[in-house]
């Protein structure tokens, strides 16, 4: 070989390998920063609840002086997936993420305790039979969230004559979502005991207001009258709810009685209006508690396996009068 193509040829190889090592270190340069890394995948944004999870944890994130990758699924597991296995790739200290759907996460589950990194499992759940592939969860006890919502229908029938059947529209969230599942679960389990409080339908609306509104058009074309209760799994689609109620000339918290899940203000407001009847809380303020655990789980401290907010119901027979600004 020529000397000048020589020359030009070790300059490439040079060049070449220079590129390389700094590829495979880019992750050691970005993390000589001795912040905490978390990487955070988000669902979606979805609803006011979900808007008011992900600012809870990017506010949180800059309280604790944590660095935080968020990326936003947009309601899609495939795309959750990838956002995992790139915050393993890139060497995060912890992960967090709020799981769209329950089932479908074991194996980059495995893929994160392979590589050391800690899991943090935020708001919705997960079904897997290895419980080491996570470390924590923090969120809502949906059931109990059902259970609320039926305790407070069962108290509302013994306010009305002893003839009235209540027939029931149940507007549940994402299908196979842990919510979805567990808040109709409560209610169900709770209103079983009581034969006159009838479940005339399920039929899902996603958790979105659009879905919701559709929903309720079609049981209002095919119930009419026969429809004396709402039982929406999420404000949002309660939105979508009334507005299909006002399409029809229904009054809702009179003509349907109208229960709601998520507790945002708006929410709030329309009880103190009287046109919703009960409203169960669930709290996305969780950004707090997924950057103390992030920070004990890297620190080796022992952490809950298993953290569940405190939360009420929030009904018509209550002095809502001082309740306090909810903040989403
Ligand atoms: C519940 C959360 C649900 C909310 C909805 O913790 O996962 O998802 O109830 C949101 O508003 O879409």
């Amino acid at each position: 070989m020529q000397k000048p193509r020589f020359w030009a040829f070790l300059m490439i190889l040079v060049l070449f390998m220079a590129a390389l090592t700094g590829c495979s270190n880019r992750a050691k340069d970005d993390k000589k920063d001795d912040a905490l890394l978390l990487g955070f995948s988000q669902l979606g944004s979805e609803s006011g609840w979900r808007i008011g999870n992900t600012i809870s944890v990017q506010d949180a994130a800059q309280a604790a002086g944590v660095r935080l990758m968020l990326e936003n699924a947009n309601q899609s597991q495939e795309k959750q997936l990838t956002a995992l296995r790139s915050f393993i790739a890139y060497r995060v200290d912890v992960i967090a993420f709020s799981p769209i759907v329950q089932d479908g996460w074991d194996n980059v589950l495995r893929e994160a305790k392979e590589a050391g990194i800690p899991v943090i499992i935020e708001d919705r759940t997960v079904v897997t039979k290895d419980e080491s592939l996570y470390a924590v969860h923090v969120g809502s006890d949906f059931y109990s969230e059902g259970v609320m919502a039926g305790e407070y229908l069962l108290k509302k029938l013994s306010t009305l004559p002893p003839e009235t059947v209540l027939n029931v529209v149940e507007l549940t969230g994402t299908q196979g979502s842990s919510p979805m599942l567990l808040r109709s679960a409560g209610f169900h389990d709770t209103v079983a005991k009581e034969p006159r409080i009838r479940i005339l339908d399920s039929v899902s609306g996603d958790f979105m207001i659009s879905k919701g509104k559709e929903c309720v058009r079609l049981m209002l074309e095919k119930y009419g009258s026969d429809f004396d209760v709402l039982f929406s799994h999420n404000d949002a689609m309660m939105y979508g709810a009334l507005e299909a109620f006002g399409e029809y000339g229904v009054t809702p918290g009179k003509d349907v009685i109208v229960i709601s899940v998520d507790g945002e203000q708006e929410a709030i407001d329309l009880l103190k209006e009287g046109k919703v009847n009960c409203v169960v809380e669930c709290t996305p303020m969780l950004g707090e508690a997924i950057m103390q655990i992030a920070k004990d789980l890297v620190d080796g401290k022992p952490v809950e396996r298993e953290i569940y907010s405190s939360e009420r119901a929030f009904t018509e027979f209550d002095d809502l009068s001082q309740l306090a600004p909810r903040g989403y």
